[in-house]
Protein backbone atom coordinates (compact mmCIF):
# COMPACT_ATOMS: atom_id res chain seq x y z
CA UNK A 1 0.00 0.00 0.00
CA UNK A 2 1.43 3.17 -1.13
CA UNK A 3 0.77 6.57 1.01
CA UNK A 4 1.49 9.87 -0.17
CA UNK A 5 1.86 12.77 1.81
CA UNK A 6 1.79 16.50 -0.03
CA UNK A 7 3.95 18.58 2.10
CA UNK A 8 7.58 20.41 2.36
CA UNK A 9 9.68 18.56 4.62
CA UNK A 10 9.74 21.11 7.14
CA UNK A 11 6.02 21.25 7.98
CA UNK A 12 4.96 20.65 11.64
CA UNK A 13 1.45 19.67 10.77
CA UNK A 14 3.11 16.98 8.17
CA UNK A 15 5.79 15.33 10.98
CA UNK A 16 3.06 14.10 12.95
CA UNK A 17 1.99 11.39 10.25
CA UNK A 18 5.64 11.06 9.25
CA UNK A 19 6.73 10.69 13.11
CA UNK A 20 3.79 7.69 13.46
CA UNK A 21 4.46 6.03 10.32
CA UNK A 22 8.12 5.53 11.66
CA UNK A 23 6.87 4.09 14.83
CA UNK A 24 4.32 2.03 13.30
CA UNK A 25 6.45 0.73 10.70
CA UNK A 26 3.85 2.00 7.53
CA UNK A 27 5.57 3.26 4.44
CA UNK A 28 4.18 6.97 3.74
CA UNK A 29 6.58 9.11 1.20
CA UNK A 30 6.52 12.81 0.41
CA UNK A 31 5.33 13.79 -2.96
CA UNK A 32 7.65 14.75 -5.00
CA UNK A 33 8.66 18.11 -6.05
CA UNK A 34 5.90 19.57 -3.62
CA UNK A 35 6.21 23.50 -3.36
CA UNK A 36 4.03 25.08 -1.06
CA UNK A 37 2.01 27.93 -2.19
CA UNK A 38 2.15 26.35 -6.00
CA UNK A 39 1.65 22.80 -5.35
CA UNK A 40 -1.42 23.38 -3.03
CA UNK A 41 -3.30 25.83 -5.43
CA UNK A 42 -3.60 23.70 -8.61
CA UNK A 43 -7.18 22.11 -9.05
CA UNK A 44 -5.92 18.69 -8.34
CA UNK A 45 -4.61 19.69 -5.40
CA UNK A 46 -8.06 21.14 -4.05
CA UNK A 47 -9.93 17.99 -5.23
CA UNK A 48 -8.48 16.49 -2.74
CA UNK A 49 -8.64 19.14 -0.06
CA UNK A 50 -11.11 22.18 -1.32
CA UNK A 51 -9.71 24.43 1.58
CA UNK A 52 -6.01 24.02 -0.04
CA UNK A 53 -4.04 23.85 3.22
CA UNK A 54 -1.33 20.85 3.90
CA UNK A 55 -1.10 18.15 4.50
CA UNK A 56 -3.08 15.69 2.32
CA UNK A 57 -2.81 12.42 2.38
CA UNK A 58 -3.01 10.35 -0.50
CA UNK A 59 -4.40 6.82 -0.10
CA UNK A 60 -5.64 4.05 -2.39
CA UNK A 61 -8.92 4.83 -0.93
CA UNK A 62 -9.10 8.14 -1.18
CA UNK A 63 -7.14 11.32 0.15
CA UNK A 64 -7.72 12.23 3.41
CA UNK A 65 -6.95 15.84 5.03
CA UNK A 66 -6.13 17.63 8.37
CA UNK A 67 -3.33 16.65 10.11
CA UNK A 68 -4.56 14.68 13.00
CA UNK A 69 -7.29 12.44 11.05
CA UNK A 70 -3.95 11.84 8.52
CA UNK A 71 -1.60 10.42 11.79
CA UNK A 72 -4.71 8.50 13.03
CA UNK A 73 -4.82 7.13 9.49
CA UNK A 74 -1.69 6.21 9.65
CA UNK A 75 -1.36 5.09 12.92
CA UNK A 76 -4.59 2.90 12.24
CA UNK A 77 -3.34 1.16 9.17
CA UNK A 78 -1.09 -1.17 11.14
CA UNK A 79 -2.64 -3.33 13.76
CA UNK A 80 0.23 -4.58 15.82
CA UNK A 81 1.22 -1.08 17.11
CA UNK A 82 0.78 0.61 20.35
CA UNK A 83 0.38 4.15 19.07
CA UNK A 84 -3.12 3.64 19.67
CA UNK A 85 -3.79 2.18 23.08
CA UNK A 86 -4.70 -1.17 24.49
CA UNK A 87 -8.03 -0.19 26.09
CA UNK A 88 -11.24 1.57 25.53
CA UNK A 89 -9.94 4.50 28.45
CA UNK A 90 -6.77 4.47 26.62
CA UNK A 91 -8.20 4.83 23.37
CA UNK A 92 -10.16 7.80 24.74
CA UNK A 93 -7.28 9.52 27.02
CA UNK A 94 -5.23 9.38 23.85
CA UNK A 95 -8.13 11.51 22.08
CA UNK A 96 -8.11 13.53 25.29
CA UNK A 97 -5.21 14.89 24.89
CA UNK A 98 -4.99 14.81 21.38
CA UNK A 99 -7.51 17.48 21.16
CA UNK A 100 -6.11 18.99 24.77
CA UNK A 101 -2.83 19.44 22.50
CA UNK A 102 -4.83 21.22 19.42
CA UNK A 103 -7.10 23.40 21.05
CA UNK A 104 -5.09 23.95 24.32
CA UNK A 105 -1.76 24.06 22.99
CA UNK A 106 -1.32 24.37 19.24
CA UNK A 107 -4.25 26.95 18.85
CA UNK A 108 -2.68 29.61 21.65
CA UNK A 109 0.84 29.05 20.59
CA UNK A 110 -0.56 30.08 16.70
CA UNK A 111 -2.61 33.03 18.91
CA UNK A 112 0.66 34.03 20.24
CA UNK A 113 3.27 33.25 17.05
CA UNK A 114 1.56 34.00 14.34
CA UNK A 115 1.06 38.10 14.64
CA UNK A 116 4.53 38.49 15.61
CA UNK A 117 5.50 36.99 12.43
CA UNK A 118 3.25 39.08 10.56
CA UNK A 119 0.80 36.68 9.73
CA UNK A 120 -2.11 37.75 11.62
CA UNK A 121 -3.50 41.07 13.03
CA UNK A 122 -1.20 42.04 16.16
CA UNK A 123 -3.54 43.00 19.32
CA UNK A 124 -2.02 43.63 22.88
CA UNK A 125 -4.93 42.13 24.94
CA UNK A 126 -5.28 39.23 22.93
CA UNK A 127 -1.79 38.55 22.95
CA UNK A 128 -2.11 38.64 26.35
CA UNK A 129 -4.81 36.24 26.42
CA UNK A 130 -3.01 33.48 24.04
CA UNK A 131 0.02 33.57 26.50
CA UNK A 132 -2.45 33.49 29.63
CA UNK A 133 -4.59 30.33 28.31
CA UNK A 134 -1.17 28.64 26.92
CA UNK A 135 0.52 29.13 30.86
CA UNK A 136 -3.09 27.19 32.10
CA UNK A 137 -2.49 24.90 29.70
CA UNK A 138 1.00 24.01 30.23
CA UNK A 139 0.62 24.26 34.09
CA UNK A 140 -2.10 21.29 33.61
CA UNK A 141 0.49 19.18 31.32
CA UNK A 142 3.55 19.73 33.69
CA UNK A 143 0.93 18.45 36.63
CA UNK A 144 0.67 14.98 34.50
CA UNK A 145 4.03 14.83 33.75
CA UNK A 146 5.22 14.95 37.29
CA UNK A 147 4.39 11.35 37.68
CA UNK A 148 3.72 10.22 33.92
CA UNK A 149 6.87 9.88 31.52
CA UNK A 150 4.16 9.90 28.83
CA UNK A 151 0.64 11.48 28.37
CA UNK A 152 -1.27 7.62 28.29
CA UNK A 153 0.31 4.18 29.51
CA UNK A 154 3.92 3.47 29.15
CA UNK A 155 4.84 4.02 26.00
CA UNK A 156 4.61 7.04 22.95
CA UNK A 157 1.24 7.08 21.81
CA UNK A 158 -0.01 9.66 19.16
CA UNK A 159 -1.05 12.14 21.59
CA UNK A 160 2.80 12.31 22.38
CA UNK A 161 3.47 12.30 19.07
CA UNK A 162 1.09 15.28 17.90
CA UNK A 163 1.47 17.23 21.21
CA UNK A 164 5.55 17.04 20.72
CA UNK A 165 4.87 18.15 17.32
CA UNK A 166 2.47 21.05 18.46
CA UNK A 167 5.10 22.01 21.47
CA UNK A 168 7.89 21.96 18.53
CA UNK A 169 6.10 25.06 17.22
CA UNK A 170 6.55 27.03 20.06
CA UNK A 171 9.78 26.08 21.59
CA UNK A 172 11.51 26.69 17.99
CA UNK A 173 9.21 29.82 17.51
CA UNK A 174 8.82 31.48 20.83
CA UNK A 175 8.77 29.87 23.74
CA UNK A 176 11.94 30.98 25.10
CA UNK A 177 14.20 29.56 27.93
CA UNK A 178 12.58 31.78 30.77
CA UNK A 179 9.02 30.66 29.33
CA UNK A 180 9.52 26.64 29.68
CA UNK A 181 11.53 26.69 32.79
CA UNK A 182 8.44 27.13 34.58
CA UNK A 183 7.46 24.03 33.47
CA UNK A 184 10.34 22.03 33.99
CA UNK A 185 8.14 18.30 33.23
CA UNK A 186 7.32 19.80 29.77
CA UNK A 187 10.51 20.86 29.35
CA UNK A 188 12.05 17.43 30.06
CA UNK A 189 9.03 15.58 28.26
CA UNK A 190 10.04 17.48 25.05
CA UNK A 191 13.39 17.39 24.88
CA UNK A 192 13.17 13.60 25.47
CA UNK A 193 10.77 12.65 23.12
CA UNK A 194 11.92 14.98 20.14
CA UNK A 195 15.50 13.39 20.67
CA UNK A 196 13.85 9.74 20.23
CA UNK A 197 15.21 8.07 17.30
CA UNK A 198 11.88 8.38 15.43
CA UNK A 199 11.53 12.04 15.81
CA UNK A 200 15.35 13.05 15.25
CA UNK A 201 14.62 11.60 11.72
CA UNK A 202 12.33 13.49 10.83
CA UNK A 203 12.07 16.56 12.94
CA UNK A 204 16.45 16.73 12.93
CA UNK A 205 18.07 18.81 15.58
CA UNK A 206 15.61 21.24 17.71
CA UNK A 207 17.08 24.30 19.14
CA UNK A 208 14.84 26.27 21.63
CA UNK A 209 14.25 29.99 20.51
CA UNK A 210 16.53 32.67 21.60
CA UNK A 211 14.13 35.39 21.78
CA UNK A 212 10.62 36.21 21.69
CA UNK A 213 10.20 37.27 18.12
CA UNK A 214 9.81 41.36 17.44
CA UNK A 215 6.56 42.07 16.12
CA UNK A 216 6.44 42.11 12.46
CA UNK A 217 3.98 44.52 10.11
CA UNK A 218 1.14 42.55 8.76
CA UNK A 219 2.07 40.50 5.66
CA UNK A 220 -0.27 40.88 2.51
CA UNK A 221 -1.67 37.67 1.94
CA UNK A 222 0.63 35.68 -0.06
CA UNK A 223 -0.33 34.69 -3.97
CA UNK A 224 0.56 31.35 -5.88
CA UNK A 225 3.98 31.63 -7.65
CA UNK A 226 4.26 31.53 -11.34
CA UNK A 227 7.58 30.06 -11.58
CA UNK A 228 9.74 27.55 -9.20
CA UNK A 229 12.60 29.72 -7.46
CA UNK A 230 15.05 27.97 -5.62
CA UNK A 231 13.88 25.35 -3.26
CA UNK A 232 13.14 26.49 0.13
CA UNK A 233 11.98 24.34 2.41
CA UNK A 234 8.20 24.97 3.35
CA UNK A 235 6.27 27.07 6.12
CA UNK A 236 5.04 25.58 9.24
CA UNK A 237 1.37 27.68 8.72
CA UNK A 238 -1.32 29.92 7.57
CA UNK A 239 0.87 31.93 5.06
CA UNK A 240 3.80 31.18 2.69
CA UNK A 241 7.02 32.61 4.36
CA UNK A 242 7.28 32.03 7.97
CA UNK A 243 11.03 32.40 9.27
CA UNK A 244 12.48 28.93 8.53
CA UNK A 245 14.56 26.90 11.73
CA UNK A 246 18.27 27.41 12.22
CA UNK A 247 19.52 24.77 11.23
CA UNK A 248 17.50 25.03 7.72
CA UNK A 249 19.34 28.40 6.93
CA UNK A 250 22.29 26.91 7.45
CA UNK A 251 21.56 24.14 5.48
CA UNK A 252 21.40 26.51 2.32
CA UNK A 253 24.76 28.64 3.59
CA UNK A 254 26.45 25.77 5.41
CA UNK A 255 29.25 27.56 8.15
CA UNK A 256 32.64 25.54 8.37
CA UNK A 257 31.65 23.78 11.56
CA UNK A 258 34.46 25.61 14.80
CA UNK A 259 36.64 22.85 16.28
CA UNK A 260 35.70 22.22 19.66
CA UNK A 261 37.30 23.96 22.45
CA UNK A 262 38.16 20.90 24.70
CA UNK A 263 40.30 20.08 21.20
CA UNK A 264 42.48 22.74 21.90
CA UNK A 265 43.97 22.02 25.39
CA UNK A 266 46.99 20.61 26.35
CA UNK A 267 47.26 16.94 25.62
CA UNK A 268 46.27 14.99 28.67
CA UNK A 269 48.64 11.83 29.53
CA UNK A 270 45.07 10.58 30.82
CA UNK A 271 43.22 8.36 27.55
CA UNK A 272 39.33 8.82 28.54
CA UNK A 273 39.01 5.23 26.36
CA UNK A 274 41.60 3.50 28.19
CA UNK A 275 39.76 4.13 31.60
CA UNK A 276 36.49 3.22 29.87
CA UNK A 277 37.60 -0.27 28.67
CA UNK A 278 39.33 -0.84 32.49
CA UNK A 279 35.79 0.17 34.12
CA UNK A 280 33.97 -1.83 31.80
CA UNK A 281 36.37 -4.86 31.83
CA UNK A 282 36.76 -5.09 35.47
CA UNK A 283 34.45 -7.84 36.55
CA UNK A 284 36.14 -8.27 40.26
CA UNK A 285 38.13 -6.97 42.14
CA UNK A 286 36.91 -3.07 41.58
CA UNK A 287 38.24 -1.56 44.05
CA UNK A 288 42.01 -2.93 43.53
CA UNK A 289 41.62 -3.07 39.81
CA UNK A 290 39.34 -0.13 38.04
CA UNK A 291 39.53 2.07 40.94
CA UNK A 292 43.34 2.32 41.32
CA UNK A 293 43.61 2.24 37.81
CA UNK A 294 41.47 5.18 37.75
CA UNK A 295 43.87 7.31 40.09
CA UNK A 296 46.99 6.00 38.50
CA UNK A 297 45.84 7.04 35.16
CA UNK A 298 43.67 10.46 36.45
CA UNK A 299 45.44 13.70 35.44
CA UNK A 300 44.05 16.51 37.45
CA UNK A 301 45.70 19.29 34.66
CA UNK A 302 43.88 17.54 31.83
CA UNK A 303 40.33 16.48 33.46
CA UNK A 304 38.25 17.35 36.67
CA UNK A 305 35.80 15.63 38.53
CA UNK A 306 32.50 17.19 39.34
CA UNK A 307 29.93 15.80 41.98
CA UNK A 308 26.17 16.46 40.63
CA UNK A 309 22.71 16.80 42.70
CA UNK A 310 19.53 17.27 41.27
CA UNK A 311 17.80 20.34 42.39
CA UNK A 312 14.18 18.96 42.94
CA UNK A 313 14.68 15.98 44.37
CA UNK A 314 11.13 16.09 46.14
CA UNK A 315 9.98 15.83 42.96
CA UNK A 316 11.27 12.37 42.14
CA UNK A 317 7.86 10.56 43.52
CA UNK A 318 7.81 8.02 41.05
CA UNK A 319 10.47 5.51 40.84
CA UNK A 320 10.14 4.69 36.65
CA UNK A 321 9.64 8.25 36.36
CA UNK A 322 13.01 9.13 37.68
CA UNK A 323 14.76 6.54 36.04
CA UNK A 324 13.89 7.78 32.74
CA UNK A 325 14.54 11.41 33.73
CA UNK A 326 18.15 10.06 34.47
CA UNK A 327 17.79 7.52 31.20
CA UNK A 328 16.87 10.92 28.99
CA UNK A 329 19.77 12.96 30.38
CA UNK A 330 22.73 10.33 29.57
CA UNK A 331 21.00 10.09 26.44
CA UNK A 332 21.28 13.69 26.14
CA UNK A 333 24.75 13.50 26.70
CA UNK A 334 25.56 11.87 24.16
CA UNK A 335 27.13 14.74 22.39
CA UNK A 336 30.12 14.71 25.09
CA UNK A 337 30.67 11.22 24.63
CA UNK A 338 34.26 12.00 23.24
CA UNK A 339 34.99 14.42 26.38
CA UNK A 340 33.35 13.03 29.58
CA UNK A 341 32.33 10.00 31.86
CA UNK A 342 29.52 9.66 34.36
CA UNK A 343 27.85 7.86 37.21
CA UNK A 344 24.27 8.77 38.16
CA UNK A 345 22.89 6.85 40.98
CA UNK A 346 19.29 6.71 41.85
CA UNK A 347 19.37 6.43 45.70
CA UNK A 348 16.70 5.21 48.04
CA UNK A 349 14.33 2.37 48.57
CA UNK A 350 11.05 4.72 48.78
CA UNK A 351 10.25 7.80 47.85
CA UNK A 352 11.41 10.82 46.74
CA UNK A 353 14.64 9.61 45.41
CA UNK A 354 17.66 11.30 45.40
CA UNK A 355 19.51 11.84 42.32
CA UNK A 356 23.24 12.06 42.76
CA UNK A 357 26.33 11.94 40.29
CA UNK A 358 29.87 11.95 39.70
CA UNK A 359 30.97 13.18 36.56
CA UNK A 360 34.64 13.29 34.72
CA UNK A 361 35.23 15.95 32.35
CA UNK A 362 37.88 16.87 29.81
CA UNK A 363 39.30 20.57 31.17
CA UNK A 364 38.98 22.25 33.97
CA UNK A 365 35.23 23.37 33.91
CA UNK A 366 31.77 21.98 33.22
CA UNK A 367 32.01 22.39 29.35
CA UNK A 368 30.26 25.40 28.23
CA UNK A 369 28.91 23.38 25.11
CA UNK A 370 27.28 20.73 27.27
CA UNK A 371 25.88 23.62 30.05
CA UNK A 372 24.57 24.77 26.88
CA UNK A 373 23.17 21.71 25.17
CA UNK A 374 21.44 19.51 27.47
CA UNK A 375 19.32 21.50 29.71
CA UNK A 376 19.15 19.07 32.36
CA UNK A 377 22.60 20.37 33.31
CA UNK A 378 20.64 23.79 35.26
CA UNK A 379 18.66 20.72 37.12
CA UNK A 380 21.50 20.21 39.12
CA UNK A 381 24.01 21.42 41.41
CA UNK A 382 27.52 20.83 40.32
CA UNK A 383 30.39 20.91 43.02
CA UNK A 384 33.99 20.69 42.00
CA UNK A 385 35.62 17.45 43.68
CA UNK A 386 38.62 18.84 45.49
CA UNK A 387 41.51 15.44 45.31
CA UNK A 388 43.67 16.55 47.59
CA UNK A 389 40.52 16.36 50.35
CA UNK A 390 40.06 12.11 51.12
CA UNK A 391 36.55 12.12 52.13
CA UNK A 392 35.51 13.79 48.62
CA UNK A 393 38.11 11.32 46.89
CA UNK A 394 36.41 8.10 48.98
CA UNK A 395 32.95 9.40 47.70
CA UNK A 396 34.45 9.68 44.22
CA UNK A 397 35.57 5.93 44.23
CA UNK A 398 31.85 4.79 46.11
CA UNK A 399 30.23 6.52 43.17
CA UNK A 400 32.56 4.98 40.64
CA UNK A 401 31.81 1.34 42.02
CA UNK A 402 27.99 1.66 43.06
CA UNK A 403 28.71 0.89 46.69
CA UNK A 404 25.74 0.07 49.06
CA UNK A 405 24.76 1.07 51.22
CA UNK A 406 25.38 4.66 49.79
CA UNK A 407 25.58 7.36 52.31
CA UNK A 408 23.57 5.30 54.24
CA UNK A 409 20.60 4.41 51.34
CA UNK A 410 19.98 1.72 49.41
CA UNK A 411 20.55 2.42 45.33
CA UNK A 412 17.45 1.90 43.07
CA UNK A 413 19.66 2.09 40.08
CA UNK A 414 23.15 3.02 39.01
CA UNK A 415 23.64 4.47 35.21
CA UNK A 416 26.87 4.94 33.70
CA UNK A 417 27.78 7.86 31.22
CA UNK A 418 31.05 6.22 28.84
N1 LIG B 1 -5.83 22.18 10.76
C1 LIG B 1 -4.96 21.98 9.63
C2 LIG B 1 -4.06 23.18 9.47
C3 LIG B 1 -3.32 23.13 8.18
C4 LIG B 1 -2.55 24.39 7.91
O1 LIG B 1 -2.79 25.45 8.50
N2 LIG B 1 -1.61 24.26 6.98
C5 LIG B 1 -0.80 25.38 6.58
C6 LIG B 1 0.64 24.93 6.50
S1 LIG B 1 1.17 24.18 8.02
C7 LIG B 1 -1.23 25.81 5.17
O2 LIG B 1 -1.55 24.98 4.37
N3 LIG B 1 -1.21 27.10 4.93
C8 LIG B 1 -1.50 27.63 3.63
C9 LIG B 1 -2.77 28.40 3.56
O3 LIG B 1 -3.31 28.80 4.63
O4 LIG B 1 -3.21 28.64 2.45
C10 LIG B 1 -4.13 20.70 9.82
O5 LIG B 1 -3.81 20.37 10.97
O6 LIG B 1 -3.83 20.01 8.85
Amino acid sequence: MSLILHAGKSNKNAYKALIAAEYAGVQVELAPNFEMGVSNKTPEFLKMNPIGKVPVLETPDGPVFESNAIARYVARSKDDNTLYGSSLIEYAQIEQWIDFASMEIDANIAKWYYPRAGYAPFLPPAEEFAITSLKRALSALNSHLATNTYLVGHSVTLADIILTCNLYLGFAYILVKSFTSEFPHVERYFWTLVNQPNFRKIVGQVKQAEAVPAVQSAKKPSQPKESKPKAKSEPKAVAKKEPEPKEEEEEVAPKPKAKNPLDLLPPSKMVLDEWKRLYSNTKTNFREVAIKGFWDMYDPEGYSLWFCDYKYNSENTVSFVTLNKVGGFLQRMDLARKYAFGKMLVIGSEPPFKVKGLWLFRGQEVPQFVIDECYDMELYEWTKVDINDEAQKERVNQMIEDYEPFEGESLLDAKCFK
